[in-house]
Formats: C-alpha cells, sequence, structure tokens
C-alpha cells in the first residue's frame, strides 16, 4: 500500500521504525545517497528537496495516492492514518507536536552537523578548517542531551507518559552517540530511555529495513555528490 524511499540514516531510520510499528504494508525502495540515486528526476517528484524519506500511500486522503517528503510530516501523517503514537486531541497531542518539532529543529540539524564536522569533513581536511565548526556543533549536540536529560528525568518518555512519533524522531539520531562526541553515562536518563526504545520488538524490526543492501563507497565521487558541486549539476 506505501511505496517506501529510503536508506539507513537517522532520517530514514525514523519512518522505518514507525512502519513497522503500525504495521502497514509497504514496498521498500533503496535509495543509496552516495550513489546520487536521490536525484533521479522520478524521485525528485516525489522528494524535491533530493533527500530521504519519502514516501507514497496509493490509498491517502480521499483515497487518493499521496507522495509525502520530511519525515516529521511522514510521521505525523501515518500516526494520523492509523491513529497510533500521536494522542488524538488535547494537551498530549501537543506535547508530542512539541518534541517532535525540537527533533526537527534542533536534533537532527545539529547532530547531522556534528557528524558532518567530526566524521566527514574531518577526513578532507585540515583541523583548522574544521575545528570551529566542530566545536560548535558538538556543543549544540551536548546541549540538546541536557534538554533531553532533564526531560526524561520526570517523564518515561520525551512527550509525557506515552510512547510517541516524538520519540520515534529522537531514537535513532541517538545511536552511536559516540561519533558526536557523546558519554552516554554523562546522561543516564537519556540512556535509560534509548534502552527501552532500541528493545521494542518494532524499533528492532525497523532497522533491519534496508539493512544489507549494497552501497556506494564514501569516496570523492560519493563526497561529490553529498557535498560538492555535482549535486548542482545533478538537478
Ligand atoms: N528534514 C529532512 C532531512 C532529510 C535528510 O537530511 N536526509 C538525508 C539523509 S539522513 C539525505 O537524504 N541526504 C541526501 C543528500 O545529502 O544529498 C527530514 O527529516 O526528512
Amino acid at each position: 500500500m506505501i511505496d517506501l524511499y529510503s536508506w539507513t540514516t537517522p532520517n530514514g531510520r525514523k519512518v522505518h521504525i514507525m512502519l513497522a510499528e503500525t504495521g502497514l504494508d509497504f514496498t521498500p525502495h533503496p535509495i543509496d545517497i552516495r550513489a546520487g540515486d536521490q536525484f533521479a528526476p522520478e524521485f525528485l517528484t516525489i522528494s524535491p528537496n533530493n533527500r530521504i524519506p519519502a514516501i507514497v500511500d496509493r490509498d491517502g486522503p480521499g483515497g487518493k495516492p499521496l507522495a509525502l517528503f520530511e519525515s516529521g510530516a511522514i510521521l505525523h501523517y501515518l500516526a494520523e492514518k492509523t491513529g497510533q503514537l500521536l494522542p488524538a486531541d488535547g494537551a498530549a497531542r501537543y506535547r508530542v507536536m512539541e518534541w517532535l518539532m525540537f527533533q526537527m529543529g534542533g536534533v537532527g540539524p545539529m547532530f547531522g552537523q556534528a557528524n558532518h564536522f567530526r566524521i566527514y569533513a574531518a577526513e578532507r581536511f585540515p583541523e583548522e578548517q574544521i575545528s570551529y565548526g566542530r566545536e560548535r556543533y558538538t556543543l549544540e549536540v551536548k546541549r540538546l542531551y541536557g534538554v533531553m536529560e532533564k526531560r526524561l528525568a520526570d517523564n518515561q518518555y520525551i512527550a509525557g507518559d506515552r510512547y510517541s512519533i516524538a520519540d520515534i524522531a529522537i531514537y535513532p539520531w541517538c545511536r552511536n552517540p559516540e561519533r558526536r562526541g557523546v558519554d552516554q553515562a554523562d546522561y543516564p536518563n537519556v540512556l535509560r530511555w534509548f534502552n527501552q526504545v532500541d528493545a521494542r520488538p518494532a524499533v528492532i524490526a525497523g532497522n533491519r529495513i534496508l539493512e544489507g543492501v549494497p552501497r556506494a563507497d564514501m569516496d570523492d565521487k560519493a563526497w561529490n555528490i553529498m557535498f560538492g558541486a555535482a549535486q548542482f549539476e545533478k538537478r
């Protein structure tokens, strides 16, 4: 019923986990972002920002097909479609949206830039070119971990006492924290929450989606496609 266009990155995993949690039928279509699949004209008609994840629901509103990009919009849509993982009304619904937006506007962009400066740029540029970016985004990651630590000290899940799409959005970005300079031991409540989410059968199943699909290496060609001039030529 749903075509999933995605890859095994944190933003992709959010939707993989949501599909596993809700039990919706789907067909996965791998989009290898190192190989440039995100610039294929057919993909751009679904996701004009050349980013995964994206979906096409053949049975969208009014029984018509609906194409959607942006992981937060997809999580929201699938939650409303199934009536799962987002309270139907009241304050609890806005609490989930609040933490979902916290992920979309804070955790995703900042953790992504920390990955960029600490891993990808660090392999290619001299220390003096990356040090400011690395420090800036590592500090932002730690600040955001501090916000989550405080929240999760008083709440079982990020939006309150129930697991929701806000947890699904944040969880994949908390895998491999050492890549972003985070020691989990400094954030015991985030660690407790992470382990609880990580152990859910649907999260384990979602993490397996598209796992093992052959992928392009992160070589000069891939760098140029993702971060260099090729991304402009390909549009
Ligand atoms: N705000 C977007 C971000 C999506 C995003 O950045 N996706 C990355 C992978 S995690 C991507 O497709 N990158 C392709 C590229 O950089 O060309 C969302 O949450 O869906």
